[in-house]
């Protein structure tokens, strides 16, 4: 068991929108533990679990995994790790996936990151990330980008509503996106 209870910080952003490489700054800067949803995803492919082949095709269309089976890697991520304080990125990306992580966890987030970013810019980032990943061609880039629009913007507002949201321009240096970033965690140092 943990001796505190954990510390959770949503990182939301469209695809390409830095947010991977905004939290490795997070983790080296303030010790955080970066959890990635779709890291989680990928990995429990290549370990050829039986759902392996469901998330390869839902990550080769760009869709949604079914929320039970993301927020279950998520807790067993979150409860056998020593650390308290989370980045979890890439996740909720519906309102789907906000409830069940609610329900399941009993808590929302303690801050949410959003990078904002232009759709051009994103496309731009994506295309031209070479780490074969299967989703990075311009069909499911521009699928991602459909359900982004359609389904994380809502998780977007109500996190606004609830006054937990940080909205980062994500446009400029990694640096100059750093440099907004560092406010949010002042009291982390
Ligand atoms: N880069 C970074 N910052 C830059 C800057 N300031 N200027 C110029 N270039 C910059 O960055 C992307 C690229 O841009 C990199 O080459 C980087 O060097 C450069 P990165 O930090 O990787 O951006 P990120 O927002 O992390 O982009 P990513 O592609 O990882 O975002 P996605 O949200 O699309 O991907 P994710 O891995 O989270 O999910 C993939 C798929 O998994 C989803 O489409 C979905 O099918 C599935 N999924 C679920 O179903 N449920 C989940 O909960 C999570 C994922
Ligand atoms: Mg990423």
């Amino acid at each position: 068991p943990k001796e505190r209870t954990p510390y959770i910080t949503f990182v939301l952003g469209g695809p390409g929108s830095g947010k991977g490489t905004q939290c490795a700054r997070i983790v080296e800067t303030f010790g955080f533990t970066h959890l990635s949803a779709g890291d989680l995803l990928r990995k429990e492919i290549s370990s050829n679990s039986e759902n392996g082949s469901t998330i390869l095709n839902t990550i080769k269309e760009g869709k949604i995994v079914p929320s039970e089976v993301t927020v279950k890697l998520i807790k067993r991520a979150i409860e056998s790790c020593e650390n308290y304080k989370f980045l979890i990125d890439g996740f909720p990306r519906s309102e789907e996936n906000r409830k069940t992580y609610e329900r399941v966890i009993g808590t929302g987030p303690d801050v949410v990151l959003f990078f904002d970013c232009p759709e051009e810019e994103m496309v731009k980032r994506v295309l031209s990330r070479n780490e074969g990943r299967v989703d990075d061609n311009i069909d499911t880039v521009k699928e991602r980008l459909k359900v982004f629009t359609t389904l994380n913007l809502p998780v977007i507002n109500y996190y606004t509503g609830k006054g937990k949201l940080y909205k980062i321009n994500a446009v400029g240096t990694e640096e100059e996106i750093f440099e907004q970033v560092l406010p949010v965690f002042a009291s982390w140092r």
